[in-house]
């Protein structure tokens, strides 16, 4: 019989919390002119160093046409083996038809229960193409996720920017409004009202968003939200940096003017925003950023973010008094454990559950630096930042996989996660 171990840890003055769960990556992601430089393995120990313990990918695009079980398989293989922390993946729509349709559920028996849909970029789905994904996912026991961005206003937008020969970060920024967002964000709402299917908006950057759905919200109709790191710290005036560093922050929707950040923090306070999450994205700066120097459109959109989302939140939330240590712990990991179907196995302290587990020195004051990161790109956006607060050792199921800094688990200990039909 095997002897149990213990081990006993002095945790006074720290936090110990159930780990973190992200429930918006791109790993080992194809976007046509780049691909990204973290897979599931590097991708996994830099989330296991910054105190994450399960991650929901949303996978990239397939070749044109292919089935949902196409995309699916190929995540399988990209995570198999590789993966250092327990993982999901959210399917990926990039064409409705009866046969799409149709798989939705056999996706769902498989544990892929949340579904992508993009308003924007190659593979968007029309409104009408919306409201039959949301009545299928919505009879189907699934969850809709939305990128919402208004393409026709983008696109317009970019072509004037361009014919005038404006073409530096900013105007990335600026060829995507946040008013472009908020209409996304409200049609969607009002699709979703019509087939009464639960919407989940990825990525909340702004205001106007907010307000849409806080007033659906307040109607009694089922919309979650998301936002991430990079729309609470960061703002536009990145994209002005010199040398051409503007192009590090080239993601979408872009950073926002800084009148965004404290309504977004006042969303997750008063319950509007119930998760943060961090579309991370990663392309080095030296050899893929630099492909927009001249011209922003060529540069690859998506930002690295898995490893600081726990320190930021902790630090800019809770050391900052934005938010309280049971607000921060619902955002980060409780909330989208039980969005994402996989509660009370993860995101929550409790006999039977996981002992997926996290220790958060709250005195620790450290800058945030390259340097210091395990995610395989060659900056951060979050460079210099000081943050008060970081995880000290990071546990997954039972075993702990980082002390100090330092991974130490074995690569491909991750499990695939069948997660549950949505029933919030
Ligand atoms: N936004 C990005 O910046 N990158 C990947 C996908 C997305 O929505
Ligand atoms: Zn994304």
């Amino acid at each position: 019989m095997e002897i149990p171990t213990t081990k006993v840890i002095d945790l006074k003055g720290k936090y110990l919390i159930p780990g973190g769960i992200d429930v918006h990556t791109h790993f080992n992601i194809d976007v046509g002119i780049a691909k990204s430089v973290d897979d599931f393995y590097t991708g996994t120990v830099a989330a296991a160093c910054g105190g994450t313990t399960t991650i929901i990918d949303h996978m990239g695009f397939g070749p044109k046409g292919c089935s949902l079980h196409y995309q699916l398989e190929r995540y399988h293989e990209f995570a198999e083996n590789n993966a250092v922390i327990d993982y999901g993946f959210h399917g990926v729509i990039q064409h409705i038809d009866k046969k799409i349709l149709d798989e939705i559920d056999s996706m769902i028996a498989d544990g892929v229960t949340s579904f992508k849909g993009y308003m924007t970029y190659g593979y968007k789905l029309s409104d009408r193409d919306m409201l039959e994904l949301s009545q299928k996912i919505a009879t189907a026991g699934g969850l809709l996720t939305v990128h919402p961005e208004n393409n026709d206003m983008i696109d317009y937008l970019k072509n004037n920017f361009a014919s005038e020969g404006k073409l530096s970060p900013k105007y990335h920024g600026e060829s995507r409004p946040s008013r472009c967002e908020g209409e996304a964000v409200n049609r969607m709402l009002d699709i979703t009202s019509v087939t009464n299917c639960p919407l989940y908006i990825v990525h909340l950057s702004c205001s106007e968003g907010l307000e849409h759905i806080k007033v659906a919200k307040d109607m009694g109709q089922k919309v979650f939200a998301e936002t991430c790191p990079q729309y609470l710290v960061l703002d536009e005036s990145c994209y002005s940096l010199p040398e051409k560093e503007g192009l590090k922050y080239i993601c979408s929707p872009p950073i926002r003017e800084k009148r965004h950040q404290e309504k977004l923090w006042a969303g997750i306070k008063e319950g509007y925003i119930q998760t943060v999450a961090t579309n991370h994205c990663s392309f080095n700066f030296l050899e893929q950023k630099i492909m927009g120097k001249d011209d922003f459109r060529k540069c690859p959109n998506g930002l690295p973010g898995v490893e600081t989302r726990i320190p930021l939140i902790f630090s800019e939330g809770v050391s900052k008094e934005r938010i309280n240590i049971n607000k921060f712990v619902e955002v980060v990991s409780t909330n989208p454990a039980k969005l994402f179907g996989i509660y009370p196995q993860k995101g929550c302290i409790q006999v039977g559950s996981d002992a997926d587990l996290v220790v958060i020195d709250p005195n620790i004051r450290k800058k945030i630096s390259k340097e210091n990161l395990h995610e395989n790109t060659d900056y951060t956006p979050f460079e210099g930042i000081e943050v008060i607060g970081y995880p000290v050792m990071t546990i997954s199921r039972g075993e702990i996989i980082v002390e100090d800094n330092k991974f130490m688990g074995k690569k491909g200990r991750g499990k695939f996660l069948k997660r549950k039909k949505f029933s919030l």
